[in-house]
């Protein structure tokens, strides 16, 4: 009787750590979708993670200012089956001139007047404030357990932390902060950086969790094909990303692939896709360039990649974005409730 007991405990125990191990990362990404096709393809990953329970997409917030960039996250999350993600929008953002692939596939209509790509939001007044709703996302979530992957500008983050209260809200709630901004190999100011020098300055100074960089050197050397978004897309006639891809670049031009490193990195830390730094701190040196300063007590590191492990990161990324939505995740989702 007291052995069965044993194994029964040992079961529930092995069994515990288990659904432990399983615990999807709760995700935050803020995003200037529209500025570069990147963010399409990284938000296609978390989709493709989270119908594997490896993630859950609690929020995404924009901090590019103009009314496409919304809408068209709203038909992605749509595509993927989980219309109800929250969406907050920058206002008095720093890139506000429209984007082609968001502007076009938002409005597509078929001959009856109906989106082609189904979404909500019809514009980024629809949206809520993206400061408001990282509060209020942040607010609803255990302590330490939320990871915010930010691949566009620092305007919302530091509109966060200067916010009343704001920064002891990101320390209790957040457990990590993974970016794709900087250079980390040479002294070159990055797009992500110093498109709004203030804030990411602020941000790299005041941000009380651990930082992980996947600077420029990372994503310029992880391309995606192309022939991939020829090739791999097929099962649907208008697939949001392929579409986005065809818009933004020319044809039969490869693109390298920035921010999907520091979502992959985000969500699989552990898969030895990528190697780190030693601990430092992160400011900004002459022209918003990124300077790295060696540190054991710093909150930073930034992603190494190295040459053997390229082609697997191209191969994973690849088969992430162009993997058809699983239908049935919204009744998965509910089943979810727990969280
Ligand atoms: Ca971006």
């Amino acid at each position: 009787m007291r052995r069965s007991l044993v194994l029964i405990f040992m079961a529930l125990f092995v069994l515990g750590s288990a659904a432990q191990a399983a615990e999807p990362v709760r995700l935050i990404l803020d995003t200037d979708i529209g500025n570069d096709i990147d963010d399409a393809l990284a938000l296609a990953i978390i989709h493709s993670l989270e119908n594997r329970a490896e993630a859950r997409l609690l929020a995404v917030t924009i901090t590019k200012d103009n009314r496409w960039s919304a809408p068209y996250v709203d038909l992605v999350d749509t595509f993927y089956g989980r219309p109800d993600i929250p969406i907050g929008v920058v206002h008095k953002g720093k890139t506000r001139e429209d984007s082609n692939y968001t502007r076009m596939l938002s409005q597509r209509r078929d001959s009856s007047g109906n989106y082609v790509l189904p979404h909500r939001i019809a514009g980024g007044s629809d949206a809520p404030d993206a400061v408001s709703l990282l509060q209020r996302v942040l607010e609803q979530q255990p302590d330490g357990s939320v990871t915010i992957v930010q691949i566009g500008f620092s305007t919302n983050l530091t509109r966060l932390l200067k916010e009343a209260g704001g920064r002891e809200l990101v320390k209790h709630k957040v457990k990590l902060l993974c970016l794709m901004a900087g250079n980390f190999v040479r002294l070159e100011p990055e797009y992500n950086v110093y498109t709004d020098a203030d804030a990411a300055q602020y941000l790299f100074a005041n941000w009380p969790t651990p930082m992980i960089f996947s600077g420029f050197e990372i994503g310029e050397r992880v391309q995606y094909a192309y022939e991939n978004v020829l090739k791999d897309f097929n099962y649907t006639d208008n697939h949001p990303i392929a579409e986005a891809f065809k818009i933004f670049q020319p044809a039969g031009k490869d693109r390298p692939n920035w921010d999907s490193t520091a979502v992959l990195y985000a969500i699989r830390p552990d898969r030895g896709y990528f190697d780190l730094s030693e601990p430092g701190r992160v400011s900004l040196g002459p022209k918003h360039t990124t300077v790295f300063t060696p540190d054991p007590n710093g909150n930073c590191r930034y992603l190494i990649l190295k040459s053997d492990q390229i082609l697997r990161v191209e191969a994973v990324i690849e088969t992430l974005v162009s993997e058809p939505p699983l239908r049935t995740s919204l009744s998965a989702r509910t089943q979810q409730v727990a969280f």
